[in-house]
């Protein structure tokens, strides 16, 4: 069994590595007055800093710290990217590095391209590097253009970036969410009427009972973990879903607290284990169980829900083995959640990607919300439905408009303001856009931020895609492996100011809904870098006709905000932030009484059926997932010091199964999907048998390219694979 050196999450690792990253970044008196900069944390959506200043949350608790802060943080401190080195490293040798070599180049500093007969990336001025990606937009077809942006960018250089690509003529507008959150906003919309969390910050600190799904927080929102262990000191009660059992969601030490540091505290009081993709027969197994011990709100589903008797009866109806047999989870545990759900008065679901990962991520998340509206755990305090997000930004980055489907509301004001004519039908999604370049329909395309190559399923079909669009602009403070594994005929690479190195303040918006004010600050390296949105502005002064927009106007960071707070609803007090500093939470998004903005006010059940997903007898189910080490397809470490791995390209599987197939930690293994195979090293972990775990981003080499239809989002965690063994170790040892 792969032993993790630690007992908990958390804990005194974690402050080590604050020390390293510090010494790393060149002293840890310069790291920590970045961190304690008043800028919204870069790394994921929980929200820290702002105006409160840095390492607090929300609520202006202190000290707020995490580990990926530290790593991202460090990370644009140290070393930059020189012309020498682009000059003696050709583009091949470039494109067999590893996303952690690729990351521990330095930053990029000055503008770069490679065209169809370079050999190496070689430097340029920002003017060719602007005229080019000009040129290339004015001739191309509307439709044959997109604009991609991840969630790492402010408010202000998206809002810009929507504005310049529809006012272009393009709805190929889109974002990272399509393979992250997507499915929840979808699924959100038709339950509430909203597609974002229906709770404040506030309200995690009133429930008494927190139900983690599909989510590992412990790694990827470890302030999180804070909020789970203050619930159960209270007296509350948490559950698990997780068909791996995660070290941090057992056991943390919550570095802010001594007592925990020293004793550790527990995260969970239950913890279920369904296999991959079967979250939906165990909800249902929960909702029947629920309905059977009189659990029921029916107050609040009569007066404030509607759909609930269909809901009801197809449970009621449901056998009890059946739904056991599909989940994986035993009739005695679902009792005792059933019991903790029933004994609970106030509950919060929270969920990440494993449940939008799935071709019925939607479906999962219906599911979900069936649970809670018949606990009657919405638009009350302390209740309510809690999308755990990634990127810091990507929830402002869809709200201010980087999305090919924008509310009627949006559009009627983007033309009554700009006069812009917007095609009626939704433009091409982030999985549409790669699909049209495949099949040579796309000409030129705009990334800000990001690394699509790497996020992408199928990476060789991606890699075709992307190297056939004639020139493809990237904007980036860091080189990743899709600046040279996704490169298109020819590529333009821009380098861009972190957001806490710009010159004029900007915005972000929380996974709670409430919007930052970041200060900026001075760059961290010496070079050219730009502001994302100077360089946004600058384009579109050689894209779009004359006259029309006062480009130079809509430069400044403030005057963007008074346009979003015209345009996108909720955002009002945005016109002012920069001037009084105060931030605040979005109107209209999240319920304290239940009036919910659907037509009827009600909000809504769904039916939901037993998912499709079943892999053959002879076949596994796999999900892939991410280390402690990294930041998405940007890995920091080896190590993923939580789950006991010391090396990436491990498959975790369960002692049962390995046994079974004559296995040993350390054989080597094949493991094929329908795309494609993956040599690997056995490591055994606590995952529920018939199930295995590898890491993204290694892992979309084998992740074949199917969707979730209502969301567009990939399965990234329900595949069918074969495993084979193809020798014995040395590999994974035990740490
Ligand atoms: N340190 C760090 N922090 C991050 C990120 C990072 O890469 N590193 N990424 C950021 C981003 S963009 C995102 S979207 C979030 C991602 O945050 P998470 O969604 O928490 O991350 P994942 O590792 O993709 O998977 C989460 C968990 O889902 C479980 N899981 C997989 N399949 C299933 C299933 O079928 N059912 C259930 N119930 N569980 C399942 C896995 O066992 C794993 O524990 O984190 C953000 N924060
Ligand atoms: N198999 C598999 N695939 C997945 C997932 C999975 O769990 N499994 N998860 C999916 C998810 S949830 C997501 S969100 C996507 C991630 O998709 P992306 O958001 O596209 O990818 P990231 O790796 O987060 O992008 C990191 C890069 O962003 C750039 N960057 C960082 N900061 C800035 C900035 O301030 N400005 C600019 N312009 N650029 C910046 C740097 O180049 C850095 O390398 O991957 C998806 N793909
Ligand atoms: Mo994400």
């Amino acid at each position: 069994m792969a032993k993790p050196k630690v007992d908990a999450g958390g804990g005194i690792p974690a402050l080590l590595y604050v020390w390293k990253k510090g010494l790393e970044a060149g002293g840890f008196l310069k790291l920590y007055r970045r961190l304690s900069s008043r800028n919204a944390c870069k790394t994921c959506a929980l929200g820290m800093g702002g105006q409160a200043g840095g390492m607090r949350n929300e609520a202006g608790h202190w000290p707020e710290v995490c580990k990926k802060s530290i790593q991202a943080q460090a990370g644009d401190m140290a070393g930059v990217v020189t012309e020498e080195f682009l000059a003696r490293t050709p583009l091949a040798q470039l494109a067999g590095m590893s996303s952690a070599e690729c990351e521990s180049l330095g930053r990029v500093v000055f503008p770069m391209m490679a065209g169809p007969a370079d050999s190496h990336y070689r430097r340029i001025s920002w003017d060719e590097a602007l005229d080019r990606t000009g040129a290339a937009l004015r001739e191309a077809a509307r439709d044959g253009v997109f604009f991609y942006s991840s969630g790492r960018s402010s408010n202000e250089a998206a809002f810009l970036f929507q504005l310049v690509a529809r006012a272009y003529g393009t709805e190929n507008i889109h974002n990272c969410s399509f393979y992250c959150h997507a499915a929840s906003s979808v699924a959100l919309k038709e339950i509430y009427g909203s597609g974002t969390a229906s709770i404040t910050l506030d309200d995690l600190g009133q429930a008494d009972f927190a139900l983690v799904i599909g989510a590992n927080p412990a790694s990827n929102h470890p302030r999180l973990i804070t909020q789970l262990v203050k619930l159960r000191e209270r007296g509350g009660r948490v559950l698990v879903i997780n068909p791996l059992r995660e070290l941090g969601l057992v056991r943390f030490r919550i570095p802010s607290s001594v007592r925990s540091m020293l004793f550790g505290s527990d995260v969970s009081d239950l913890y279920l284990q369904p296999h991959i993709g079967a979250d939906i027969p165990l909800l249902i197994a929960l909702l029947k169980g629920v309905i059977e011990r009189g659990g029921v709100d029916q107050e609040f589903v009569e007066a404030h829900t509607s759909g609930w008797d269909a809901v009801a009866a197809f449970a009621r109806n449901s056998s009890w083995d059946e739904l056991i047999e599909a989940s994986g989870v035993g009739r005695e545990e679902i009792d005792r959640a059933v019991a903790l759900i029933t004994g609970a008065k106030r509950g919060i679901v929270l969920w990440a990607m494993g449940l939008t990962h799935h071709e019925h991520g939607v479906e999962n998340i219906k599911a979900l919300g069936n649970l809670c509206l018949a606990r009657g755990w919405l638009g009350r305090e302390g209740c309510g439905m809690l999308p755990i997000r990634g990127h810091s930004n990507v929830q402002g980055v869809g709200s201010v408009g980087v999305n090919p489907v924008t509310s009627r509301a949006f559009r009627a004001r983007l033309e009554e303001l700009y006069g812009i004519p917007l095609p009626a039908g939704p433009g091409l999604d982030t999985y549409a856009s790669l699909e049209a370049a495949h099949a040579g329909k796309i000409e030129a395309a705009v990334l800000l931020g990001g690394n699509l190559y790497g996020s992408n399923p199928d990476s060789a079909w991606g890699a075709e895609a992307l190297g056939r669009i004639p020139l493809i602009t990237y904007l980036t403070t860091k080189f990743n492996e899709g600046h040279f594994k996704g490169r298109g005929a020819t590529t333009l690479v821009l380098p861009v100011l972190a957001r806490d190195e710009e010159h004029e303040s900007t915005t972000q918006e929380s996974m709670f809904n409430y919007v930052r004010l970041s200060d900026g600050g001075s760059a961290a390296v010496a070079g050219e870098m730009r502001s994302e949105v100077g360089i946004i502005a600058a384009l579109a002064e050689r894209i779009l006709p004359a006259g029309r927009f006062d480009w130079s106007a809509l430069g400044s960071h403030q005057r963007l905000r008074e346009e979003i707070a015209r345009v996108v609803p909720g955002y009002g007090p945005l016109a002012e932030i920069g001037r009084t500093g105060r931030e605040f939470q979005i109107e209209g998004r999240t319920f304290h009484s239940p009036a919910f903005p659907t037509p009827d006010q009600r909000a809504r059940f769904h039916p939901v059926a037993l998912p499709a997903f079943r892999p053959a007898a002879d076949q596994f189910r796999l999900m892939t997932l991410r280390s402690e080490g990294q930041f998405n397809t940007v890995v920091y470490e080896e190590e993923d010091l939580y789950r006991g791995m010391t090396r990436r390209d491990v498959v975790m599987m369960a002692a049962e199964d390995a046994t079974r197939l004559g296995l040993d930690e350390g054989d080597r293994v094949e493991v094929r999907s329908e795309v494609g195979a993956m040599a690997l090293v056995v490591a055994i972990a606590e995952i529920r048998p018939g199930n295995l775990a590898i890491y993204y981003p290694e892992a979309n080499a084998i992740v074949p390219r199917r969707l979730d239809p209502q969301s567009g989002t990939p399965a990234f965690k329900s595949i069918a694979v074969h495993l084979e063994r193809i020798g014995a170790g040395p590999g994974q040892r035990s740490g």
